[in-house]
């Protein structure tokens, strides 16, 4: 059976397990899913991934959500190339950098998350956008001083993996929400290098089947 993603151009989650396929060779059919229109909470998406979320991912061996979940899957089914680096405290650094993104910032600036502050606190589009800039702040700082210790031409070494296919999509989040990136020149050097690798080229928003113009 041929992999199958089903993604939304600007999911984030969604977006690292495109880079990871893409740095490991591996294609797999997207299938969009459009989270404005709120198809992740239909009847037909929830019988598939009942969580009412993307990334959701199926090659005939695995039927899985949640992107990091995937992206280790990948890595064991795929080992070469690896998206982790040489060395025990370098791959734990990596995964650290990917939980401070996937499980500190990340959920807490989710749609769903955001229409819950409007619904019951009544957040207007700014407020939103500010609660958003304050959670990415307070992780990017974080990992701008753990970039101080292992980048190199990437976030850990000298090699693109799991932490730079965190970084890239949260970066592309966080110009979405207007936060100031100047505080993070390491960050800002990273997202560069590994914005100009064809497999990051290719998972971006704007190269993906159900791309849409606009805020
Ligand atoms: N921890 C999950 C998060 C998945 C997730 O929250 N996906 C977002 C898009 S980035 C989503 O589907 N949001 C839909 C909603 O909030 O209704 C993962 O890493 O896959």
């Amino acid at each position: 059976m041929s992999a199958r993603l089903y993604s939304y151009y600007r999911s984030s989650a969604a977006y690292r397990v495109r880079i990871a396929l893409n740095l490991k060779g591996l294609r797999a059919e997207i299938v969009p899913v459009h989270l404005r229109h709120g198809e992740q909470r239909g009847e037909a998406y929830r019988a598939l991934n009942p969580a009412g979320l993307v990334p959701w991912f199926t090659d005939g061996t695995v039927a899985l959500a949640q992107s990091l979940a995937i992206i280790e899957y990948l890595e064991e089914a795929h080992p070469a190339p690896a998206l982790l680096p040489a060395g025990l405290a370098n791959r734990a650094y990596a995964r650290e950098i990917a939980h401070i993104i996937a499980c500190d910032i990340h959920p807490i600036g989710n749609l769903r998350v955001l229409d819950k502050l409007s619904a019951d606190h009544g957040a207007t589009p700014e407020a939103r956008a500010a609660w958003n800039r304050h959670w990415m702040a307070a992780g990017f700082g974080a990992i701008e001083a753990r970039l101080e210790q292992t980048a190199g031409a990437f976030a850990v070494g000298d090699a693109p993996g799991l932490a730079d296919l965190c970084i890239v999509p949260q970066l592309y989040n966080a110009r979405r929400f207007g936060l100031d990136l100047s505080p993070y020149p390491r960050l800002a050097a990273v997202e560069a290098a590994a914005r100009a690798l064809p497999a990051f080229i290719k998972a971006a928003p704007e190269h993906q089947p159900d791309f849409e113009e606009g805020p």
